[in-house]
C-alpha cells in the first residue's frame, strides 16, 4: 500500500509512535510517505520505502500567524496526487484531521477518494482539543474521518465524553519494539551515572505541567533518604527549571542529572532501575511502556489509560495523582532488595510483550486493507 503519515515530528509520544509505525510498515514492503514540517526525530538514516515531504510554510510580513494548516493541506494534496497514495493516516487531531478533511474535499472534486484515518493520542482531546478555541473544528473533523482510532480505552471514553462523536472509535494500543529495548547495560555509562552502584530512577517527558515533574523530585527525595540513589531526567520543557530549583531546595541536586532530549532511549533505560511517571493525565504513557519493555518497573499515577499498561503490584505500582507519599513507599519497596526488584523487572518485561510491535502493526494493516481492497 502507499500510505501517507502526518504527525508532529518532535519527541512527543504521538510523533514517536507515528514514526515507528511508518518504519515498521515500510519494512513490511509498504511505501510510506511522511508529510511533516521537519524530519521526525526517530526517522534517521536511509530506509528504502520511506519518503519524506517537508511542509513549507512561507512567512510574509502580513502574517502574524503563518497559515500552517493551509500549507499542510496543500502538501497533502500534492503528495497524494504525485505519489498516488491509497490513504492518509493522521496522528493527533489538531490540526491534522481538519487539514486532512480539506485535502479530502479538494481531491473529491478531482474524482479521487482518499480515505482518512485519524488516530487520537491524548492532549488533542483532553487538554488542547476540548478548549473552546478549537473544539468545534476538532469535533467536526474527527467525525469526517473515515476511521477514528484511539490509543487506549480511556482515551476512547474521554473522546465520547468531551465531543459529540457519531462514529465508532476503535482502540489500537500503542506499541513498542520489544527486541530493540532488550539491551544490555553499557557498564561505562552506568558507572558514570552511578559510580557506587546507587539505584537509578528515571523520568522522561516533555516537562509540561501535566507531567507534575515536581512530584518526581519529591519522590526521589524520599527514596534517597532510604538508600543511595540517582535521578535521571530525560527530555526538556517548560517545567524543567522548576524541577532543578526544587532539587536544589531539597538538597538533592548533586544526585539529579538532566540529560536533555535523547534519541537512544534504549541505552538509557538499560541502566535504569525504576521509571517514574507522575502525570495528571496520560492517555497511554508510551514512555512507561518503553521502560517496561527494557525491564524497568514503573511507579505511576493511576490517571487516564496508565492502568491499561501498568499492572498494580506486578509491573510496578500506581497511586492517586499527587499522592507522593504512597508513590515514594512504592518506589522504596521495589528498590529495597535485589530479589524484589528482579521480580518487578521480569513482570514488566513480560507484560510489555503484549504491546510488541509485531502484535499491533497487523491491526493497522487490517484497518488499511478495508479501504484498499486490491491489496
Ligand atoms: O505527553 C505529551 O504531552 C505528548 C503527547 C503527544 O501527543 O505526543 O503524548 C500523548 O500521546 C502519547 C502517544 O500516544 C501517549 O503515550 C501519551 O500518554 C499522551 N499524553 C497525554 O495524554 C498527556
Amino acid at each position: 500500500m502507499k500510505i501517507g503519515i502526518v504527525c508532529y515530528p518532535t519527541f512527543g509520544g504521538s510523533g514517536v509512535l507515528a514514526t515507528e509505525l511508518g518504519k515498521a510498515l515500510a519494512q513490511q514492503g509498504h511505501h510510506v510517505h511522511f508529510i511533516t514540517y521537519q524530519q521526525p526525530v526517530r526517522l534517521s538514516g536511509f530506509i528504502p520505502n520511506i519518503f519524506y515531504h517537508e511542509v513549507q510554510v512561507p512567512k510574509y510580513p502580513l502574517f502574524d500567524y503563518p497559515p500552517y494548516e493551509t500549507a499542510l493541506a496543500s502538501a497533502m494534496v500534492d503528495t497524494i496526487k504525485n505519489h498516488d497514495l491509497d490513504l492518509l493516516h493522521v496522528h493527533y487531531a489538531i490540526p491534522h484531521a481538519s487539514a486532512a478533511y480539506m485535502a479530502k474535499k479538494i481531491l473529491e472534486q478531482e474524482g479521487r477518494n482518499i480515505p482518512v484515518i485519524t488516530t487520537l493520542h491524548g492532549t488533542d482531546i483532553t487538554l488542547v482539543g476540548k478548549d473552546k478555541t478549537y473544539a468545534p473544528v476538532v469535533a467536526f473533523s474527527i467525525n469526517q474521518s473515515d476511521v477514528i482510532t484511539a490509543v487506549s480505552n480511556n482515551l476512547r471514553d474521554e473522546t465520547y465524553q468531551n465531543f459529540p462523536i457519531e462514529k465508532n472509535i476503535e482502540v489500537i494500543y500503542n506499541f513498542v519494539d520489544v527486541e530493540r529495548f532488550r539491551r544490555k547495560p553499557i557498564d561505562a555509562f552506568r558507572k558514570v551515572i552511578s559510580p557506587n552502584g546507587e539505584r537509578i530512577l528515571l523520568h522522561a517527558s516533555n516537562f509540561r505541567k501535566v507531567k507534575r515533574v515536581q512530584d518526581v523530585v519529591k519522590i526521589f527525595n524520599e527514596v534517597r533518604r532510604e538508600m543511595p540513589a540517582k535521578l535521571l531526567f530525560v527530555g526538556d520543557g517548560p517545567e524543567r527549571q522548576m524541577a532543578e530549583e526544587l532539587s536544589r531546595n531539597l538538597g538533592v541536586s548533586e544526585d539529579v542529572r538532566f540529560v536533555g532530549k535523547q534519541e537512544q532511549m534504549e541505552d538509557i533505560l538499560a541502566i535504569a532501575d525504576l521509571f517514574l511517571l507522575t502525570s495528571d493525565y496520560e492517555s497511554f504513557g508510551l514512555a512507561a511502556l518503553e521502560a517496561m519493555a527494557a525491564g524497568v518497573p514503573v511507579v505511576s499515577t493511576n490517571a487516564g489509560g496508565l492502568g491499561e499498561i501498568n499492572i498494580n503490584g506486578k509491573t510496578g505500582f500506581m497511586a492517586d495523582v499527587g499522592d507522593v507519599q504512597t508513590m515514594s513507599s512504592q518506589a522504596i519497596h521495589i528498590l529495597s532488595d535485589d530479589a524484589t526488584l528482579q521480580t518487578f523487572r521480569d513482570n514488566a518485561a513480560a507484560h510489555a510483550q503484549l504491546f510488541d510491535i509485531k502484535n499491533i502493526i497487523p491491526q493497522y494493516e487490517i484497518l488499511y486493507k478495508r479501504f484498499c481492497k486490491q491489496y
